[in-house]
């Protein structure tokens, strides 16, 4: 039977220095460092000390577009709109192989930054579904080593997009786990409202997630949360649902802020707020003062609403940049939210990791916990707020009990005057 113990490892909440052991994939016994004896066969890591960590989860990624930044133009506007245009050109040269190979690159280094849950929305404004079957496919063959949810997506609108519909239910019965929808790029509000009882039905019929590509956009007259926070509460669905984006909150008024929170919290929805992408993308089509629309992280968490840091894209048509590493998402949220007291940092790293893993609903099957899966990182830090400042990557990614992904330190060495050469790893001594 394959085991792993580790040694000599801080867990978040707990005082005292504990091993960790894990049997065929399961944490058997979280006991006082020494106590025992490591059991098994299986390897022995020292974690010296190091926080040991649930893995990372990415709430919100798009690894059907990952990748294609340029082809076959770049996004040279910089917009949403034109990242839509852009790719609704590569769209039709999708082939499965070419949608395989992207999204498993992205997979790899998303394992290597220690990410084990993906949730990944996928374009089914495409008659062939090419790259929604090919997610799917992939999701099954990955399954030993990180879990993937696959969002049916409707890029170009379930009423306003010819056969929008009909795709949504066919990408369901090939498997998607999640139906998505995105009414603010309906033609009309009454659209959206539309599109959005039909993602919820279709959700329901199939006890599928809902997860809403939602106001995406600078206009403060955007506003479909409120929509799908009320769908999500008649429907008696609450967690089960996500709006994600929902930028133009950036845009609202005092009055309708105080009113969508309330309404946000009583319906249980969570929101995933993705920073890097976002910056980017809003407010390029005002003049100075330039708004930089994001979810209202800091006032929504306050609020009670379950709110997570996502990547959304990595090198595409809408975004150039990024490793699909939560950590810069993460450090990137703070800056953008303005997320600096000492809890607000810390709740960072739980929007990249607890608070992420709610809204994918992975219940008892995250944690570091015994009868849990033995999915964890070795994090050579002090403290959630010390990664995130320094950037800190797993040296140990754990996954089903197997150690998958091994990053070795890479200390600086300086020569300074009047000093013995040093190493330098931005740790505050
Ligand atoms: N599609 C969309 O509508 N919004 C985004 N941020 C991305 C794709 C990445
Ligand atoms: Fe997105």
């Amino acid at each position: 039977m394959q085991s792993i113990t580790v040694t000599d490892c801080h867990l978040l909440g707990r005082a005292e220095r504990v091993d960790v052991v894990a049997e065929a994939g399961v944490i058997t016994r979280i006991s006082p460092t020494g106590a025992e004896p490591p059991t098994g066969p299986g390897p022995v890591l020292d974690a010296a000390g190091a926080l040991v960590a649930p893995p990372y989860v990415e709430p919100h990624i798009h690894l059907d577009t990952a990748l294609t930044a340029g082809q076959p133009r770049w996004n040279v506007s910089g917009t949403l709109w034109e990242g839509i245009e852009r790719w609704s050109e590569r769209k039709h040269t999708l082939t499965r192989e070419d949608v395989l190979a992207r999204a498993e690159e992205v997979l790899r280094w998303q394992v290597a930054h220690g990410v084990l849950h993906v949730r990944s929305h996928c374009d089914v404004t495409d008659p062939e579904l090419t790259a929604l079957h090919a997610l799917v496919e992939l999701r099954e063959r990955v399954r030993d080593v990180i879990d993937l949810q696959v969002v049916a997506f409707p890029q170009e609108g379930i009423v306003s997009f010819d056969g929008g519909e009909r795709l949504m239910a066919r990408a369901a019965d090939a498997g998607a786990d999640v139906i998505g929808a995105i009414p603010h790029f309906e033609d009309t509000r009454e659209d959206g409202i539309r599109s959005l009882e039909i993602a919820f039905e279709l959700a329901e019929r199939r006890g599928l997630l809902v997860d809403v590509h939602c106001d995406e956009i600078d206009d403060e007259q955007s506003r479909f949360v409120e929509v799908v926070a009320t769908l999500a509460r008649r429907g008696g669905l609450g967690a089960r649902v996500t709006a994600s984006h929902t930028t133009a909150m950036g845009s609202y008024n005092g009055a309708y802020s105080r009113k969508l929170r309330r309404i946000v919290a009583r319906s249980g929805i969570n929101l995933v707020c993705n920073p890097m992408v976002n910056l980017t993308l809003q407010g390029r089509f005002d003049d100075y003062p330039k708004r930089r629309g994001l979810t209202q992280v800091k006032e929504m968490a306050a609020a009670g609403v379950n709110v997570a840091f996502g990547h959304d894209d990595v090198m595409d048509p809408w975004f150039p940049l990024g490793t699909a590493n939560p950590v810069q998402v993460a450090h990137a949220g703070i800056l953008a939210a303005q997320l600096s007291g000492q809890d607000e940092i810390a709740e960072a790293f739980a929007m990249i990791t607890e608070r992420a893993a709610r809204v994918l609903n992975l219940g008892d099957g995250y944690g570091v916990a015994i009868g849990r899966p033995a999915n964890f990182l070795i994090l050579p830090g002090t403290s959630p707020f010390d990664v995130l400042r320094r950037q800190v990557r797993p040296s140990h990614v754990v996954s089903r009990g197997r150690l998958v992904a091994e990053t070795p330190p890479a200390p600086t060495r300086l020569t300074w005057p009047g000093r013995a050469p040093e190493t330098v790893d931005f740790v505050r001594r």
